[in-house]
Parts: C-alpha cells; sequence; structure tokens
C-alpha cells in the first residue's frame, strides 16, 4: 500500500527505520475494515489468534503470548536522556546514545523476511487541541489488532498530524524472537521516541499506552505545562441530572477499571444516580478557559485485568468485551469456544485449554492449585461498548474534574477515605502512596513498595521534578483546583479478608468525597487530614458492615503511620535533591502532627 502520507517528518523517520531493520514488506494501516479483517485472517490462519464463540462473542479473538512475556518489565524499561539526573534514580537510565548503540544491533535486519506494519495513532479525541499523534512501526499482527481497539487509528490520526508537523512520537517496535534477556522497552523523552523490543505483550508493545501516554506525555506535560496520570476519569450524575467528574490514580491492578465502570448499590440507582465511565487507565490534564482542570481519556479502549471481572463485580467491563474485543491469556472452553478465567463464574470448563495452550481438565487442574488462566490475563475491549461510556468520551475539551483521588492496596495503614488539607498537602499525600506489588508487572507479589501517584513506573524525568510540577500545577489552579483525597479499599481483618466490600460499594466513598467537595459535610480534622464521620460514610442495605465495622476502616494506627513516614524519608532521599522543599516541610509537619 501506498503512503498515507506527506509529511516529510513521518517519511523521513520510516526511511530510517526500514533501513535499519530490512522488512520484506512495508503496509501502512489505514485503519479501514476491509484491511483489519484482512489482517484478522491472516492471524487466524497462522494460529496467532484464534476466533470465539461466534455467537456470543462474535468479533473476538484469543492470542497466547510466550510463557516468559506475560506482563510489564519494569527492570528492563529505561528512560534515556543525556543528563542522568533528569530522568534517574527512580528510572532506569542510560544515555541515549549509549542506548541507541547497544540497541542499533538488535534491530538491525530484524525485520528481514517480515511484514513492518506503519501505525499511525491519534491519542485522544479526533481534533481535539490536548491530542497527540504518534507513529508505531510493527511487526505483530496483535499490535494492530489492538492498537485499533486502543486508539484512534488510521488516516484520522495523519489529519490530525498534518503535512508538516514534527509533534509525533516515533515508535519501533519488534518483537524480534521474544527474548527475555534481550528485551528492552525504552523511553526517549527528549526526542519523542520509544525502542521496544523481544517482547509482543500489551504494555510493552501498544506504545501508545504506558510509553507514549505516561512516560513521554508525563514529560511533554512538565515541559508544556499540563500533566499526564495514571488515572482513571469517571463521571457521577445526580438525579437532576448534574454531572461531577472524579480522576483517580491507583497502581496497576488495584482497581481503576472496576471504579471507572462501576455499578451504583441499588438505593442509589433507585433515587437516579448514575455512573459514566470516561477513562479507566490514563487521564491527560489541562487547565481549562475557566481556570479549572479538564481530563480527556486519550485512549479508545480498554486493557483490562480480566481474573475476578464477573457479572457482579464488574457486569460492564464485562458487556465490554461481548464483542470485537481481544482476550489475551485466558482459558478457553473447547465445547462452547467460550473463554474463562479464575473469578469468571464457579464454573470452569471441563474440557479446556489453559492460558499457555495445554489442554487439560479445568476443575481439576485447579483442584491441583493451578490456574486456567494467567493473573495477568486481560481483555482489549473498545470503549464504545461499554454501556455506561460517558458522552463526554469524545469532547475534545474533556470533562472538569471536581476530585482527584490517591490509593493503592494497604492491609492495615491507609484508613478507608481521607481528605487532604490543602493542594500541596496532597501533593505530598500523592508521593507517600504505597500498594501492595501485583501480578501486572513481572516480579513478586503483595510486597509493599512506594509507588508516588502510581506512577512509579511511568514516570519519564526526574520524580523529585515530577513533584514539582504538580505543586506548580496547584498555583496555576489555585483556588479552583481539585480536592485530594486518598482510599484504601483492601484492608483485611485477622484473618486477611477484605473488610470493605468494594467494587459498586464504593461509591458509597465516593459520594462522601463529592459531598465534601460542595461543602455540605463535616469532618474530623486529624494528623494526617480531614477523616469522615463514621455516620457520613452510607452503609444503607450493606449486609454485616455497621458504625463500628466504618469506624474501624477509618482507624489510624500511629506508630504504622510513623512508620509509613521513615519509609517516605527513604522514597525522598533516594530521590535526592530535586524533592521539593515543600514536600519534606509537609513530611515533618506530618512527623510532628502524628507524635503529639
Ligand atoms: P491496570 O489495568 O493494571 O492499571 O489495573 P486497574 O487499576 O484497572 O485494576 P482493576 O480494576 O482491573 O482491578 C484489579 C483487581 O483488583 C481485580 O482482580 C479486581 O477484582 C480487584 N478489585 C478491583 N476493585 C476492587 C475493590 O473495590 N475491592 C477489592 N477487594 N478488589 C477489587
Ligand atoms: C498496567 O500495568 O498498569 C496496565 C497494563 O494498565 S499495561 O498496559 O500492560 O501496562
Ligand atoms: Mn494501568
Amino acid at each position: 500500500m501506498s503512503n498515507l502520507t506527506k509529511n516529510p517528518n513521518v517519511l523521513a523517520w520510516l526511511d530510517e527505520v526500514i533501513a535499519l531493520t530490512t522488512p520484506d514488506k512495508v503496509v501502512w494501516i489505514d485503519g479501514s475494515e476491509e484491511q483489519l479483517q484482512a489482517l484478522r485472517d491472516e492471524a487466524i490462519s497462522t494460529g496467532e489468534m484464534e476466533t470465539l464463540n461466534s455467537e456470543e462473542y462474535p468479533g473476538c479473538l484469543l492470542h497466547r503470548t510466550k510463557k516468559n512475556d506475560v506482563a510489564r518489565v519494569e527492570g528492563r524499561t529505561y528512560i534515556c536522556t543525556k543528563k542522568k539526573e533528569d530522568a534517574a534514580p527512580i528510572n532506569n537510565w542510560m544515555e541515549t546514545s549509549e542506548m541507541k548503540a547497544m540497541l542499533t544491533p538488535l534491530y538491525t535486519g530484524v525485520m528481514k523476511g517480515r511484514t513492518m506494519y506503519v501505525i499511525p495513532y491519534c491519542m485522544g479525541p479526533i481534533g481535539s487541541p490536548y491530542s497527540k499523534v504518534g507513529v508505531e512501526v510493527t511487526d505483530s499482527i496483535y499490535v494492530v489488532l489492538n492498537m485499533d481497539i486502543m486508539t484512534r487509528m488510521g488516516q484520522c490520526a495523519l489529519d490530525q498530524l498534518g503535512d508538516e508537523s514534527n509533534d509525533f512520537v516515533r515508535g519501533l517496535h519488534s518483537k524480534a524472537d521474544v527474548e527475555e534477556e534481550k528485551r528492552y522497552i525504552v523511553q526517549f523523552p527528549e526526542e519523542n521516541a520509544i525502542w521496544s523490543i523481544n517482547s509482543a505483550y500489551g504494555g510493552n508493545v501498544l506504545l501508545g499506552k504506558k510509553c507514549f501516554a505516561l512516560r513521554i506525555a508525563s514529560y511533554q506535560g512538565y515541559k508544556e505545562g499540563w500533566m499526564a496520570e495514571h488515572m482513571l476519569i469517571l463521571g457521577i450524575e445526580d438525579p437532576n441530572g448534574n454531572v461531577e467528574y472524579i480522576t483517580a490514580a491507583f497502581p496497576s491492578a488495584c482497581g481503576k477499571t472496576n471504579l471507572a465502570m462501576l455499578i451504583p448499590p441499588k438505593h442509589f440507582a433507585e433515587k437516579g444516580y448514575k455512573v459514566w465511565t470516561v477513562g479507566d487507565d490514563i487521564a491527560w490534564m489541562h487547565v481549562g478557559e475557566d481556570g479549572r482542570l479538564y481530563a480527556i481519556n486519550p485512549e479508545a479502549g480498554f486493557f483490562g485485568v480480566a481474573p475476578g471481572t464477573n457479572a457482579k463485580s464488574n457486569y460492564n467491563a464485562l458487556m465490554s468485551t461481548k464483542k470485537n474485543a481481544i482476550f489475551t491469556n485466558v482459558a478457553v472452553d473447547n465445547d462452547t469456544r467460550k473463554v474463562w478465567w479464575e473469578g469468571l463464574d464457579k464454573n470452569p470448563p471441563v474440557n479446556a485449554t489453559e492460558w499457555t495452550g495445554i489442554p487439560v481438565n479445568g476443575p481439576e487442574y485447579i483442584a491441583e492449585g493451578n490456574k486456567l488462566a494467567h493473573p495477568n490475563s486481560r481483555f482489549t475491549a473498545p470503549a464504545v461498548n461499554c454501556p455506561c461510556l460517558s458522552k463526554e468520551f469524545d469532547n475534545p475539551n474533556g470533562v472538569p474534574v471536581s476530585a482527584i483521588v490517591f490509593g493503592g492496596r494497604r492491609a492495615k495503614t491507609a484508613p478507608l477515605v481521607y481528605q487532604s488539607f490543602d493542594w500541596n498537602h496532597g501533593v505530598y499525600v500523592g508521593s507517600a502512596m504505597a500498594s501492595e506489588t501485583t501480578a501486572a508487572a513481572t516480579g513478586a507479589v503483595g510486597v509493599v513498595r512506594r509507588d508516588p501517584m502510581a506512577m512509579r513506573p511511568f514516570t519519564g524525568y526526574n520524580m523529585g521534578d515530577y513533584f514539582g510540577h504538580w505543586l506548580e500545577m496547584g498555583k496555576k489552579l489555585g483556588d479552583k483546583a481539585p480536592k485530594i483525597f486518598n482510599v484504601n479499599w483492601f484492608r483485611t481483618n485477622e484473618d486477611g479478608k477484605f473488610i470493605w466490600p468494594g467494587f459498586g460499594d464504593n461509591m458509597r466513598v465516593l459520594m462522601w468525597i463529592l459531598a465534601r467537595c460542595r461543602g455540605e459535610v463535616e469532618a474530623n480534622e486529624t494528623a494526617i487530614g480531614y477523616l469522615p464521620n463514621a455516620a457520613d460514610i452510607d452503609v444503607e442495605g450493606l449486609e454485616g458492615i455497621d458504625l463500628a465495622t466504618i469506624e474501624g476502616l477509618l482507624s489510624v494506627d500511629k506508630d504504622l503511620w510513623l512508620e509509613d513516614c521513615a519509609g517516605v524519608q527513604d522514597l525522598y532521599d533516594q530521590i535526592g535533591e530535586r524533592v521539593p522543599a515543600e514536600l519534606r516541610s509537609q513530611l515533618a509537619a506530618l512527623r510532628d502532627r502524628l507524635s503529639k
């Protein structure tokens, strides 16, 4: 297929990557249904993709990655800049030209015998002044088909870029031989470039997502005065039809997709409250003309965690996967060609193929202690499928943000919810976030680690400068700044069971948050921030949760908090001199208040 653009910057870069990787063939992805269908058919014929039950899952496909390639690889993810201090020390760093010299041999001739697909894509609504364009080249049809769901892809993206602009992110991906020891996910924020090699899994290779929309974009936002954050965006509509928007940053696999699509508890629904999803993973936020903070979702689909998703926990996510979706590393029922994962229902298929492709007896296999689906198995689902998709989803200006919420998995320390005293204290609260690790990245699961603003794996520059940028944004927003909160759905009891029911019932906490934003409810000023009066958390219709349970969930153990402060201190010391003095004094003031 011929070129879709005359843009000389795109064409010159493409000449370079073709000369480097020497593909047999170059195919421009125009976004047309004919072309996509031909690619699906080809992937099915080679076994790269499998079809599913065409009545229950029309247009859906199944893909299995290699066993060594099932999650993001933070240890092999780099931010490369000219000067070390501009990316380190939280990020892995290597000098730009040194990294290119190391990777160039890996890319040399890597697409010989293969087809190179050229994917122009747009992050954010077409026509939005806040959207940005990328071009990804890849030798993977799986990447093309996923990028189709996750972004606005094809000719529309090149039209958004125009014939002259050089403002696009250059993404170079090759799955190569999917060798773990030669896998690199590398961002060059100073050059708007991404090089990814030897992976064919999700966040490592769908370069518009974490690599661009967070790592590169966070740096662009720092330079240009806006924010790229690991946040869901949701709207709550009251019975009068007014909608207020909340963004929330939780680390990977800590509940963003679930919160973004929650189903209101019965009594709220009966009163006429509704929840609308704008985004489930990434928010780009700008100061709008009226001085408020506005958020757009740069993505067009959801790359969601499959295990635990069911009709009760997340009905809307499940419905989103019912057509034109791609399932990665889930199990399949060979009799019905329906997908299955842990937590979907209580009936694992007997005649099953587990996620790596081995036929097994599902119930027996599970009884032996195995999992049928990989814990980080995922669905890629078009946002338009989502029953509660916000009508503002494509609004080029985004939605105004009333509250920003931070949260993570903390078995003991963090209470169910509290509010920061003001913006700067809220920035401290975000910087002090910590969470138990999950299967979304390779490595140990369940270990508490500091994950500021849920951005530890995704900040494309120095973390101290990133904190400074948050403080700057607060200055710009002044008294129009969103209020900042922290939540924790994951407190456990003596038996290690979650105390708070979570999922749809999290709306009860969001209602308190919005009431606080409107100044409608009192709170207790404590050492850590404003805590709710237990009676102000609506528990109507909740079984087994009474005032005492809520009081327990809101309790703050000062010794644990002082220990946690030491963890924050360590993080700040590790980041070093670029941590803003304001945050160090916030930490000191918190310690003072806790010690009184
Ligand atoms: P990424 O896509 O990796 O960024 O993850 P995410 O933050 O969107 O997490 P997601 O909503 O997919 O949830 C991850 C896991 O947490 C799933 O297994 C959910 O079932 C579980 N989870 C989500 N919300 C809650 C909650 O309120 N309570 C409890 N106990 N578990 C939850
Ligand atoms: C995450 O890990 O936060 C994800 C999945 O959303 S991935 O796209 O693989 O990064
Ligand atoms: Mn995520």
